[in-house]
């Protein structure tokens, strides 16, 4: 249920931004942020503590509470319809658009009726948005060109939002009376940051016992398809999930395959002839004769190679490093010593320094790193050279009650500081020079030309102070691609300069990605894998950066925050 409360929090900001509210947006924003993250479900906690619990969210005042419980004892909140009623338009569709925000889509509402995606489209290719006074032509352009993207990028889902959900299912479904095995196979299983669909498999032997189950499981909106062994549904979410019931001795083969990618199978099966043996969901044959099957290891072992990992799996390499035993041990998220990239309360996260400390203490971290916006940020509360001054205080004092209480374990104080148009950053050098460290992060002007955003970014890493840049390409899932920008000079930048570059492991960023991070290793660039945490539950993204570096080959040793706190900067 949080995924939707949150999703109709971040409604409800958005229309109360389009109304230019002062002060209320930031904060239904801040409750939505808290609420899709936290492991808890509303309901749960109302159940137990009526709305007072509901209040005790971090960022949830007695007004959301409010909304929440509404939500929960009804399934709706009345707010929310009564925004909408007011201005009725596809607010996240539009959004999603890169650079519509919810004033603009407001304006577009006003002049031109604009309500979703399609009617957007028609009056940007009528050239109507450039007639109007605050958008003009370089802007209806540009909004053409994120319509493309966002069109692209519809029917897929992230990885974050798809696991929690499919976990859910796959707990569910293996209780089931009479599953012996079920397990999720797909792009979920290779750890894709977008999921077109979800492949459940399972051995089960009363299989229409199963699929009857399984279509009718809460979740499940409309069933497609139902036969004897497979079935075919969407769930409320749109999201289509299949189901296949395979006998015990072919799960391996059927796990295989419907893993995929379908270039990793059709190279492995490639192989398979190769050695005069045939490769299919059912199995590997020699003649009529299965000779491997049971198991997705017996099956790689037979075709003389070593597993591979599914995160690897795409025909990328991964065979012929299978075949010569040369894969490297990916890194885990148990190597992971501590995150450092985690924004507070002083920025306007919903977490206090000490809240995110004891969160990282109890994910069995030695260290974390503050590092919260600076000044020119201005929605983020962004922080000047005096409240710096002021946070260092706060922090020391509590890294002197770990070491009285005998807790190992260490804050660090850094910042996210903004890369202006020049490159310079937006706070004084003397300032940074009393960091522990500094990242540096672009959040603005994100259409220059390639050789001057490049330009920009390694002039950043050239500040002396400056460790790690944070999203280096600047995509956004679904939303946006990567700045245009030199990606080979940037990664020499960075080893020239002994700058770490940043796997963001936000579901929305995944930035560095997979192919990028190869490259990075390649040069001998270092990586930091950071949560970009803004409320403390998003510490748990950590493992989606974790899927990401394993897509991109990286191993512990590659990865800055594996080390211990005294050795972090070494590099
Ligand atoms: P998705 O759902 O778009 O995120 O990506 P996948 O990889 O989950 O693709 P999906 O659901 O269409 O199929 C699941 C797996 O089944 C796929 O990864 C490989 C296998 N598969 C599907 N169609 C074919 C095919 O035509 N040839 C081969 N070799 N394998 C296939
Ligand atoms: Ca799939
Ligand atoms: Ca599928």
């Amino acid at each position: 249920m949080n995924q939707e409360a949150a999703k109709l929090c971040f409604e409800i900001s958005a229309y109360l931004q389009a109304q230019n509210v002062s002060f209320k947006p930031w904060a239904w924003r801040k409750a939505a942020q808290a609420i899709e993250e936290m492991e808890e479900d509303i309901s749960s906690i109302y159940q137990k503590g009526g709305i007072k619990a509901l209040e005790e969210i971090p960022g949830v005042g007695k007004t959301i509470a409010q909304s929440l419980e509404e939500y929960i004892k009804t399934g709706k909140m009345s707010y929310f319809s009564q925004l909408k009623k007011q201005m009725p338009v596809e607010m996240q569709e539009l959004t999603a658009v890169q650079g519509l925000g919810p004033r603009k889509v407001r304006t577009l509402y006003k002049e031109l009726g604009v309500k979703n995606l399609k009617q957007l489209e028609q009056a940007a290719k009528k050239g109507k948005i450039k007639e109007l006074e605050t958008f003009g032509e370089k802007s209806q352009e540009n909004i053409l060109e994120g319509i493309e993207f966002v069109k692209k990028s519809q029917g897929r889902y992230l990885l974050g939002e798809i696991m929690p959900l499919a976990q859910q299912m796959l707990e569910k479904l293996k209780k089931i009376k009479g599953t012996i095995k079920i397990d999720i196979c797909g792009s979920l299983r290779r750890r894709k940051e977008t999921i077109g669909d979800l492949d459940f498999l399972a051995v089960c032997p009363d299989p229409q016992g199963l699929i009857d189950a399984f279509c009718k499981m809460p979740e499940v909106q409309k069933v497609f398809g139902q036969g004897d062994t497979k079935a075919n549904v969407k769930l409320n979410n749109g999201l289509d999930v299949d189901l296949r019931v395979v006998p015990a001795s072919s799960f391996g083969a059927a796990q295989q395959y419907f893993t995929g990618s379908k270039e990793h199978n059709i190279q492995l099966r490639k192989i398979a002839i190769k050695k005069g043996l045939k490769l299919n969901e059912y199995g590997l044959f020699k003649g009529e004769k299965a000779i491997a099957g049971k198991t997705e290891e017996e099956i790689y072992q037979a075709l003389d190679m070593d597993w591979i990992v599914p995160e690897l799996r795409e025909n990328t390499g991964e065979i012929e490093m299978g075949l010569a035993h040369s894969l490297p041990k990916l890194i885990e998220l148990k190597n992971i010593k501590g995150d450092l990239h985690v924004h507070s309360n002083w920025d306007g996260g919903v977490n206090s320094i000490k809240e995110l400390a004891q969160y990282a203490i109890d994910l069995g971290y030695e260290y974390i790193g503050i590092s919260d916006h600076t000044q020119f940020l201005k929605i983020e509360h962004g922080l000047n050279e005096k409240q710096l001054a002021e946070q260092r205080k706060e922090i020391d004092k509590l890294n002197k009650e770990f070491v009285k209480k005998g807790i190992k374990f260490k804050i660090f104080q850094g910042c996210e500081a903004n890369i202006l148009n020049d490159g310079s950053l937006d706070i004084d050098i003397k300032a940074l020079s009393s960091l522990d460290y500094v990242i540096a992060g672009l959040h603005s002007s994100f259409k220059m030309e390639k050789a001057q955003m490049t330009q920009r970014i390694i002039k950043a890493m050239q500040n002396p102070y400056v460790k790690i840049i944070s999203h280096p390409t600047g995509r956004i899932l679904k939303q946006r691609g990567e700045y245009e920008i030199d990606i080979e000079a940037l990664i020499r930048a960075a080893k020239t300069n002994r700058v770490a570059l940043e796997i963001n492991a936000s579901p929305y960023r995944l930035d560095l990605d997979a192919n990028n991070i190869r490259k990075a290793i390649q040069e001998g660039v270092k990586l930091v894998i950071n949560s970009d945490t803004h409320a403390k539950d998003q510490m748990h993204h950590m493992q989606f950066g974790i899927f990401q570096a394993r897509r991109g080959l990286a191993t512990a040793k590659n990865v800055i925050n594996t080390q211990g706190s005294d050795k972090l900067f070494d590099f």
